[in-house]
C-alpha cells in the first residue's frame, strides 16, 4: 500500500504505522483519517503482523490534533460525517485484536489524544505534552475523547482536563493513568520495539480475547462481562496455543505459540 500521509514499516511480527505530516505537527486531515483506515484494516487481516506501533513524524509531535484549517470550514453536516469517520477509524484501532502501541514523542493533543487513547498501551516520551485543547476553539472533541478519557482517567479528571483544556506533561500524564509509561525522549522508540517484541512471543489469540473481554466488558453490566470472559475462556481451551502453553510450563521450557 503506498500512502501519501502515512508510512508504514515491517520489522518481522511488528508494524510502525507513522503519522507524516511533520510540518503541520502530523495534524489529521481526513486523507490522513482515511488512509489510517485502510492501513488499519489491512495489518488486522495480515496474520503475520502481531503487533502495531503507531507514532508521528520528527521531533515534536505525536498528532497535534484534528487539522484545524479543515475544520474551520466545517458544514454541520460535513462536520459530524468527519467525526464519526474518525470515530470508526479510532473504534477500529482500539478493536484491532492485536495490542496497538502508541509511542508518544510530543504533542497527543485533541484528535491527537483521541488516537492515543483508541491505543492499546501508551509510552511517553518525557518531553510528550498531552491535552483536548478543543475549548480553546470554540468547539468539543469529535473523535470520542469525552467518552474514552473519562473511561481512562475518571469523570473528574476528565471534566477537568476538557473543560481547561490545559495540556499535562508525560509525568503528569503517567500519575492519572493517561499513558502507561513514561521513557526518556532519546529512547522512546528502542523502548517500544522491546514492548512490542515481548508482546508479539505472546499467544496472539489469547492476546485477541483479553482485548475484546476488557473492551466488550466495560461495556457490560460485570455480570455480563464476567460471563462473556468465561465463553472465551471457554474458546480458548480449544486452541493449540493452550495446550503449548501449558505443556512448556509443564516440561519447564519456553513455549512457541503458533495463533492457532
Ligand atoms: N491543525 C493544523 N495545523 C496545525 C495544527 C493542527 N491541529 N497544529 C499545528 N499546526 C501547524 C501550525 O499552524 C504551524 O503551521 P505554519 O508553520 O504553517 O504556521 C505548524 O503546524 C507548526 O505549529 P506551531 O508554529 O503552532 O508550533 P508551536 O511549537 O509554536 O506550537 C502547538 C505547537 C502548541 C502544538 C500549536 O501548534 C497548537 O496549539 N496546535 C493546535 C493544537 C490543537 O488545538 N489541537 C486540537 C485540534 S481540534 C481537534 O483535534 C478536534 C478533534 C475532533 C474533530 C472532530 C471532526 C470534525
Amino acid at each position: 500500500m503506498v500512502f501519501d500521509n502515512l508510512l508504514l514499516e515491517r520489522e518481522s511480527a511488528v508494524a510502525i504505522v507513522t503519522i507524516n505530516r511533520p510540518k503541520v505537527l502530523n495534524a489529521l486531515n481526513a486523507r490522513t483519517l482515511d488512509e489510517l483506515g485502510r492501513a488499519v484494516l489491512d495489518l488486522k487481516h495480515d496474520d503475520g503482523v502481531r503487533v502495531v506501533i503507531v507514532t508521528g513524524a520528527g521531533e515534536k509531535s505525536f498528532v497535534a490534533g484534528a487539522d484545524i484549517s479543515e475544520l474551520a470550514v466545517q458544514t454541520p453536516t460535513g462536520g459530524r460525517e468527519l467525526a464519526l469517520t474518525g470515530q470508526h477509524v479510532l473504534d477500529a484501532i482500539e478493536n484491532l485484536g492485536k495490542p496497538v502501541i502508541a509511542a508518544i514523542n510530543g504533542y497527543a493533543l485533541g484528535g491527537g489524544c483521541e488516537l492515543a487513547m483508541a491505543c492499546t498501551l501508551r509510552l511517553a516520551a518525557d518531553t510528550a505534552k498531552l491535552g483536548q485543547p478543543e475549548i480553546n476553539l470554540g468547539i468539543i472533541p469529535g473523535y470520542a475523547g469525552t467518552q474514552r478519557l473519562s473511561r481512562l482517567v475518571g469523570k473528574g479528571k476528565a471534566m477537568e482536563l476538557i473543560l481547561s483544556g490545559a495540556l499535562i506533561g508525560a509525568s503528569e500524564a503517567e500519575r492519572i493513568g493517561l499513558v502507561n509509561r513514561v521513557v526518556p525522549a532519546a529512547e522512546l522508540m528502542t523502548e517500544a520495539r522491546k514492548l512490542a517484541g515481548q508482546l508479539a512471543a505472546s499467544a496472539p489469540i489469547a492476546m485477541r480475547y483479553i482485548i475484546s473481554a476488557i473492551n466488550k466488558g466495560l461495556e457490560m453490566p460485570f455480570a455480563e462481562g464476567s460471563v462473556f470472559e468465561a465463553t472465551l475462556f471457554g474458546l480458548i481451551a480449544s486452541t493449540d496455543d493452550m495446550r503449548e502453553g501449558t505443556r512448556a510450563f509443564l516440561e519447564k521450557r519456553k513455549a512457541e505459540f503458533k495463533g492457532k
